[in-house]
C-alpha cells in the first residue's frame, strides 16, 4: 500500500553499464549513490567516466529508499554524491562540482571565456527547463485517440530540439565544438531515451535526411550531434538494456500510474 509503482524495478544495471558498475565497486572516498535507470544520475555518471575520476558506484532504489541514502540526502533522490564524507545532490550542481573539484581532469565542462561560459549556462538551462519537460509532456500525452493533441505535444518537443540545434557550433559535433561540455551531458540521457517515442507515441517525428525542407540544415546538425552523443563511450556505456527501462516508461507513457506520478511531479520531484 502506498508504495511507488517503480519500487519493484529491475534491481541493477545490465548491458554496457553493468561492466562499468562492476569496475567501480572498490571503496573510494568519492561515492555515487545511483539508480541505474535514472537519467539525472546519468549526467554526473557520464562526467565521472569521461573525466576518469575515481569513484565508487552504489546502487540504491530511490523509490524504496535505504537509510544510507536518507542519511546523506533527506529528500532521498539519486544522484547523491558523497565527497569526503559530505553529501551533495542535484545532478547539474554535481557536474559543475566535479569540474571544479578535479580541475586537472579533461574534458572541461565549461569554456574559460566568461561570455562563452554564461552562454553555456543559458543552453544548459534550456535543456532542463524546456527540452526535458516537453519530452515528458509528449511521452505522457493521452489519450492517443486525440490526434491533434498528440501532434501538438510532438510539435512542442521538436520545436525545442530545433531551437537547440540552431544554437550549436557549426562544425561540432558537440554543442560547443569538438569536445562535449556541460550542455551535452545535461541533455544526453534524454537523447539516449528517445526510442520511447517509437514504442509509445508512434515515432519521434524528426524529419529524415533530405526531408527537412527549409530546416534541413538545422536537422542535419541535430543528427550529427545526436550521433556524436550516442557514440560517446561515457554516455553509451552508462546505459543498460532497453528491455529493463521499458516497464518504467510504459507505465509512464500509458498513464496507468498517473496519480502517483502526477503527485511526484507536482511536488517538484523528478520522474525518470
Ligand atoms: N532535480 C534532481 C532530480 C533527481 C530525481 O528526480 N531522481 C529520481 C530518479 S530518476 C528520484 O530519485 N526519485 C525518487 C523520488 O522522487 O522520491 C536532479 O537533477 O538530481
Amino acid at each position: 500500500m502506498g508504495s511507488h509503482p517503480d519500487a519493484d524495478l529491475h534491481p541493477e544495471a545490465t548491458g554496457p553499464a553493468k561492466a562499468i558498475v562492476e569496475a567501480h565497486q572498490k571503496d573510494e572516498p568519492l561515492k555515487l549513490y545511483s539508480g541505474w535507470f535514472c537519467p539525472f544520475v546519468q549526467r554526473p555518471w557520464a562526467v565521472l567516466e569521461e573525466k576518469r575520476i575515481p569513484y565508487q558506484y552504489i546502487e540504491v532504489n530511490p523509490y524504496n529508499k535505504p537509510q544510507s541514502l536518507l542519511d546523506l540526502n533527506p529528500r532521498g533522490l539519486v544522484p547523491t554524491l558523497q565527497y569526503d564524507n559530505k553529501p551533495l545532490f542535484e545532478s547539474t550542481v554535481i557536474c559543475e562540482f566535479l569540474e571544479e573539484a578535479y580541475p586537472d581532469h579533461a574534458p572541461h565542462l565549461l569554456p574559460k571565456d566568461p561570455y562563452a561560459r554564461a552562454r553555456t549556462r543559458i543552453w544548459t538551462d534550456y535543456c532542463t527547463s524546456r527540452i526535458i519537460p516537453a519530452f515528458h509532456r509528449f511521452l505522457q500525452f493521452q489519450p492517443m485517440s486525440d490526434r491533434e493533441g498528440l501532434a501538438e505535444a510532438r510539435k512542442e518537443f521538436l520545436g525545442h530540439l530545433k531551437e537547440f540545434a540552431k544554437e550549436m557550433d557549426g562544425e561540432g559535433p558537440f554543442f560547443l565544438g569538438q569536445e562535449p561540455s556541460l550542455i551535452d551531458f545535461v541533455v544526453a540521457p534524454w537523447a539516449m531515451r528517445m526510442w520511447v517515442f517509437d514504442h509509445f507515441k508512434e515515432g519521434l517525428g524528426t524529419p529524415e535526411e533530405g526531408k527537412g525542407g527549409d530546416d534541413e540544415a538545422i536537422w542535419a546538425r541535430f543528427r550529427k550531434w545526436l550521433k556524436a552523443v550516442e557514440e560517446r563511450p561515457s554516455i553509451r556505456d552508462t546505459m543498460s538494456e532497453i528491455q529493463h527501462y521499458m516497464p518504467i516508461y510504459k507505465r509512464y507513457a500509458d498513464n496507468t500510474a498517473m496519480s502517483e506520478l502526477a503527485k511526484a511531479t507536482r511536488k517538484g520531484r523528478g520522474v525518470p
